[in-house]
């Protein structure tokens, strides 16, 4: 059953002779599921997501006027559909670049994620303005220069689009600030920081830390969702 899922039937036979032939059906957990009493159609009370749950059981009874009854386990197997977008995080990206330099290193990496799986899930960037002089890997994010940048500011827009054809509601920003060469930026020690943390974890506690170099002291601030 996908996450719209189908409504289906359960059947039972009631050959006992001379009993009542008058079955009725129920249903356990019945905020999830319902069932037709007389057809046995089993209906959905509540969407399923596939995100959270992949499999689900109930048991259907069939029960006759004379108190006899009989179980059936239901099983859900849900499969996949394509129902969430691909989200940047963060949205807004500020670096800085040396005038004149040109690096097989990318300028930073950014990064959309998309909680459906397999093919759903997968994520291609693509650049959507100043792309004479910028390029993005469509499968890592990765964006990079394909010339010797001038001083000055650049505004990039980014989009992503999911194996399904979903685009993010929201593009990402990049800022770039193109400095003298003589200038010396601060360095992140990695384009790119993963950390892991469980949902029910306390504000204020320590998930991780980033660090940049620079000859002077270092500030740091966030630019993302909040
Ligand atoms: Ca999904
Ligand atoms: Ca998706």
């Amino acid at each position: 059953m996908s996450e719209r899922a189908r409504d289906f039937q359960v059947s039972a036979n009631n050959s006992r002779c001379g009993g009542s032939k008058r079955l009725r059906y129920s249903i356990q957990d019945g905020a999830i599921l319902n069932i037709d009493s007389i057809s046995g159609t089993v209906c959905v009370e509540k969407s399923f997501d596939y995100e959270t749950q992949t499999t689900f059981q109930t048991n259907v009874i069939a029960s006759n006027s004379g108190g006899e009854s009989s179980t059936a386990l239901v099983s859900i197997r849900v499969t996949d559909v394509n129902d969430n977008a691909p989200v940047f995080y963060p949205q807004i990206y500020n670096i800085s670049a040396r005038e004149g330099e040109l690096s097989d290193s990318a300028l930073l990496v950014v990064s959309a994620v998309d909680a459906d799986r397999g093919v759903f899930g997968q994520v291609r960037y693509a650049l959507m303005s100043d792309s004479a002089t910028f390029y993005i890997n469509i499968s890592s994010g990765e964006l990079f220069a394909k010339r010797r940048l001038p001083r000055g500011k650049y505004h990039l827009i980014i989009s992503a689009v999911d194996g399904g054809g979903l685009h993010a509601e929201i593009a990402a920003h990049v800022h770039i600030l193109v400095i003298s060469s003589d200038a010396v930026a601060p360095v992140f020690t990695q384009l790119k920081y993963v950390i892991r943390t469980t949902e029910d974890i306390l504000p204020g506690i320590v998930i991780g830390s980033v660090a940049a170099v620079a000859p002077n002291p270092v500030r740091y601030s966030t630019t993302g969702r909040g």
